[in-house]
């Protein structure tokens, strides 16, 4: 069951490099993993041989260019098993996709008087959007909490679930405190009454497997970048007859079937949701990353970065005068911190300059930043390349960091 990390080391040429010195240690995963020579060459070679634009051509450069954008599309349906590729839309990533889902199916089935519910750990990514649709239509954002390690209050649920929510949005991996949120569960008890569920995937795909029939999930995003691919790219799974009642979100090129001045005829799923010429490097350079994710079997990778965190957390409990943000029993990837007399900025600065890259800020959660009365944390995440060798190194430039400030 366990991986070879040199191996899968060597297939990431960005790790071989020195950082003022130093041997780089990307420990900066959550905010955008590394990618591997399978992505980086499947980029070039598009470009080299096929780069066209899709679904327009007649000639063979576009007829390849169009295999492969499908191809890819094929591929996510696969790894996120959804019914059909009907329901994969390539959106520029997990953001989009939940604007998409805000405007389209929000501004057709959320009006007045109506709830959205989503919950205390969400990116802003999955609380603007519906902010933005409640203010427009006059529905009111609920929010379930989270306790003092860092989970849902599911005992809440229930009570704040009502035939009022129309739809209920949650984080499958939680970025600023690793939690894994028991979505299967929500999705179960929202469907009870009556609400649609859209769980925000972007940092999940990469260290789980994903089974959206299984889950039975309305809506499942994610982002291409997070899980060895490629940025500008992400998928918006959705189920096909909601799909199929949503206006289109965006107008233009390739979204219609007939234009006249007086009215246009939509195209069919998911051409619909795809208005303009798009991303198609970025969708094959995301198969890519599917098939190396495939090769290497998502669950061994997740066994080893379970290690990686388990260990990571063992040593930050010794870690004197640190404090770890989020330690829910289900987590993964995340060791999010705060250490005494160290502001995470200045933690971050002093790390660099050990080679070691982590985020330091609220990552995008401010309400989890809010919860915990920090203004910010230190975080180090874990990819299926790092090393126990690197979570040694990241503690004992915190060592330092601590003697420095002392
Ligand atoms: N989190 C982080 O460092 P985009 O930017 O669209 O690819 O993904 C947005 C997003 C949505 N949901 C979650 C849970 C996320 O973690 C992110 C991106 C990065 O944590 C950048 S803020």
């Amino acid at each position: 069951m366990s991986i070879d990390v040199q191996r899968i080391r060597a297939e990431f040429p960005v790790l071989r490099q020195q950082v003022h010195g130093r041997d780089l240690v990307y420990l900066d995963n959550a905010a955008t993993t590394q990618k591997p020579r399978a992505v980086i060459d499947a980029l070039r070679r598009y470009y080299e041989h096929d780069n066209a634009n899709v679904h327009r051509g007649v000639h063979a450069l576009s007829e390849r260019a169009t295999a492969a954008y499908e191809g890819a599309r094929a591929s996510l349906r696969a790894l996120l098993n959804a019914r059909s590729v009907r329901e994969i839309v390539f959106v520029r990533g997990a953001t989009e996709g939940i604007n998409l889902v805000a405007s389209s199916w929000g501004g057709t089935h959320v009006g007045a008087g109506d709830e959205v519910l989503i919950t205390g750990m969400e990116h802003h990514s999955n609380i603007v959007p519906w902010q933005m649709l409640c203010e427009r239509v006059g529905a009111t954002l609920k929010v379930l909490p989270i306790d003092q390690r860092g989970a849902l209050c599911l005992d809440q649920l229930d009570a704040l679930l009502s035939e009022r929510t129309k739809l209920v949005g949650v984080v499958h991996l939680s970025n600023a405190l690793g939690t894994i949120n028991p979505v299967s569960e929500i999705i179960r008890r929202a469907h009870a009454v009556g609400a649609k569920v859209l769980i925000d995937g972007a940092q999940a795909v990469a260290h789980m497997p994903i089974d959206v029939q299984a889950l039975d999930c309305d809506f499942y995003v994610t982002s291409a970048h997070k899980m060895y691919g490629p940025t500008g790219i992400g998928v918006l799974y959705a189920k096909e007859a909601l799909l199929e009642a949503m206006p289109p979100y965006q107008g233009g090129g390739d979204m219609i079937r007939m234009v006249t001045f007086e009215r246009t005829e939509y195209n069919e799923l998911p051409y619909k949701f795809e208005a303009g010429t798009p991303n198609i490097a970025g969708a094959i350079g995301f198969a890519a990353a599917v098939a190396w994710l495939s090769a290497q079997g998502v669950e061994r990778l997740a066994a080893h970065e379970q290690q990686l965190l388990d260990y990571a957390t063992e040593r930050a409990a010794a870690c004197d005068g640190l404090r770890l943000i989020g330690t829910a029993s289900r987590r993964a990837t995340v060791l999010s911190f705060v250490l005494d007399g160290v502001h995470p900025h200045d933690l971050g600065t002093i790390l660099d300059r050990e080679g070691i890259a982590i985020r330091a800020g609220h990552h995008c959660a401010m309400p989890v930043m809010q919860h915990f009365g920090v203004p910010a944390t230190a975080r180090a995440s874990f990819a299926a390349y790092n090393t126990r060798e690197e979570v040694d190194a990241l503690f004992a430039a915190l060592a330092k960091a601590r003697a420095l400030f002392a």
